[in-house]
């Protein structure tokens, strides 16, 4: 490689990890955070999960809770008994994989009254997938295109 090219490529890695830095999401955003009666499906229909993003769960601590179930106990509303529940207030859940994931608070009915969350998390970079669901959203674009750019100046 000459010189001006193995500075582009220090730059390109340097920058990299910054752009296609992970989100923290916060669960029902500022206003409602995470309680009964929001509708979560909703709200997450206008979000993009991605891996390595982070959930946050945000509640006064002791009147709800977060348990990581999977499609059944989310259906019936029912934590299988036992089940880790994080009950800091603020809860961070890092999405370490892709694929779908179910949520809910385990206290009370406070899940059959509406307190669960169901996401698909999408994998961090799609763009060589032939899949039509290839990723829009700016932080994969520009991961996109330093991928390209990286590409194109490796020997
Ligand atoms: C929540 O919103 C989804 C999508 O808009 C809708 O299909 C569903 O019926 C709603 N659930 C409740 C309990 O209102
Ligand atoms: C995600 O990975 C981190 C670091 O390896 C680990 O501490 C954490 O328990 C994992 N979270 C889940 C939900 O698997
Ligand atoms: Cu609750």
């Amino acid at each position: 490689m000459a010189p001006w090219q193995r500075l582009l490529a220090l730059v390109v890695a340097v920058a990299l990890p910054v752009f296609s830095m992970a989100a923290d999401i916060m669960v029902g955003g500022s206003t409602d955070g995470w309680r009964p009666g929001v509708n979560y499906t909703e709200w997450a229909e206008g979000m993009e999960f991605i891996v390595g993003d982070r959930l946050v769960f945000s509640y006064p601590a002791g009147l709800h809770n977060v348990i990581t179930v999977d499609e059944e106990a989310f259906r019936s509303c029912s934590a299988p008994a036992g089940a880790n529940a994080l009950v800091s207030g603020h809860d961070a859940v890092s999405l370490n994989s892709s694929g779908r994931k179910w949520y809910m608070c385990g206290k009370a009915d406070h899940c059959s009254k509406g307190q669960r969350l169901l996401i698909d998390v999408m994998p961090l970079v799609t763009v060589y997938s032939t899949s039509t669901s290839a990723r829009t959203d700016p932080r994969s674009a520009f991961t996109a295109l330093i991928s390209a750019v990286l590409l194109f100046v490796m020997p």
